[in-house]
This record gives structure tokens, sequence and C-alpha cells, in this order.
């Protein structure tokens, strides 16, 4: 039987959303935030060293990292599911540029965002608006303009394909899903109406409408 540890307000869901696309039978583990940090519990170190969320149970077999789970669920489950086939190289490489792409470059601009958003209200009251100008810089030179980029390439390759590679939903799709759900609830989309029309087409998918019925809806720490 295959175990998700599942961090509420975490990445996990969209493992979630996977292994109903894939009617797969599964788990679920909770494992709540704590409070005051907002971190995983010391529990979740038990299954995997790093205690972080997703991580998967499988028998005797332990992945973590989604990326990782996404492509030991496709090539022990998938039998040609939710993944382009390898004999055709463009969409293969297509299919594995966003599947690394959303951990590997786009998440790391968000949690930055957030982490710099914290600093001014975790810093002592003297010094808050010293650590509010920063944040406020960082943003300005750094962040924005970079997500800005990121939000063009993601809308330009939305627009013209409606989803990340050919299967809907594929691994990349389910990868990609958390990064632009968390997105949809942080800021307006109003100018990147494709990638709006992506985080809408998830909420209407059957997979991820039975996610929610089981684990409820995604939510984000602070929500
Ligand atoms: N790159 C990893 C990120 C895992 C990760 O950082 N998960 C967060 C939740 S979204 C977590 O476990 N945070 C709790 C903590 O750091 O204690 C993945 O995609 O699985």
């Amino acid at each position: 039987m295959i175990r998700v540890h599942h961090l509420e307000k975490s990445r996990s869901h969209r493992v979630l959303w996977l292994l109903e696309t894939l009617a797969l039978e599964y788990e679920i583990i909770p494992y709540q935030r704590d409070s005051e940090t907002q971190l995983a519990p010391e529990a979740l170190k038990r299954v995997h060293p790093l205690g972080k969320s997703p991580v998967i149970t499988d028998g005797d077999i332990t992945v973590a990292e989604s990326g990782a789970i996404i492509d030991y669920l496709l090539s022990r489950y998938g039998e040609g599911r939710c993944q382009p086939s390898a004999d055709d190289t463009v969409e293969w490489v297509n299919y594995r540029y966003w599947l690394h792409y959303a951990e590997g470059s786009l998440m790391p601009l968000l949690v930055m965002r957030l982490v710099f958003a914290q600093l001014p209200k975790q810093s002592p009251w003297l010094i808050k608006p010293i650590a509010k100008g920063i944040n406020a810089k960082v943003n300005s030179s750094f962040i924005a303009p970079q997500l800005t980029e990121h939000l063009n390439m993601i809308e330009n390759h939305l627009a013209t394909r409606r989803q990340f590679s050919s299967a809907w939903p594929s691994g990349a799709d389910v990868q990609m899903s958390f990064p632009l759900q968390a997105l949809s609830m942080s800021q307006s989309l109003e100018d990147y109406p494709a990638i709006a029309a992506f985080v809408a087409r998830i909420d209407a998918d059957f997979g991820w409408q039975r996610v929610v019925e089981r684990a409820g809806p995604l939510t984000l720490p602070g929500q």
C-alpha cells in the first residue's frame, strides 16, 4: 500500500492528485505544522532525514522530493499514462523541462519572496523599518523582475498548449500545479490569462476534486 506522509498546507497535495489520476489505492498519513514556526513536526524525520513533505512509502521503498515521487509512480504504475513516450524526443524533453523547472527554478523564487516578506514581521521593532527596506529592495531589484520573466515564459507556453505536456494531466502539470496555485492565492493573475485558465482547469478536474474531498482544499501556511 502506498502511504503519503502528508503535511498540511504543503506541496503534498499534488502527489495526491497524481495518485487519484492513476486511480491507485493509497493511505494519507497526516502531519500538522508547528503553529509557531510553521515547520513540519519531528515525526516526519523518522520517515526521511530532512523531514519534508511530500514523502511516500511503498512497502520497503521510501521516496522523497515531489519530482522523484512523480517519476517513481509513473515508471512503476503509470503504464504509459501521464507522460510522453521516450520515442518522442522533443515532447520528452519538453515534459522533463517542466518537471524539473518547477522545483529547480520557480519554487526557489517563490520561497525567497516568502522568506523576505517574513523579515519585517520577524524582526525586533527597532530594526523593523530596516528589514522592511531590505525586503522592498530585494523584491524590486531581483525577485519581482525575475518572477515577471518566469511568468511570461509560462504564460507563452500555456497560451499555445493549454497544458505543460501532451497528456492531461501529465506529471509536468502535476508538478507545476503547486507553484501556480500558490501564486493564484497570493496575487492577481489578470495579466496571465492562460495561467489563470490552467489553475481553473485543475479546480474542475475530477481527480483534483477527489483530492479535495479526501484531504480538503489546498491552503498555504498563514491561511
Ligand atoms: N523540493 C521539495 C520541497 C519539500 C518541502 O520543502 N516541503 C515543505 C512543504 S511545501 C516542507 O516540508 N516544509 C516543512 C519544513 O520545512 O519543516 C519537494 O518538492 O518535495
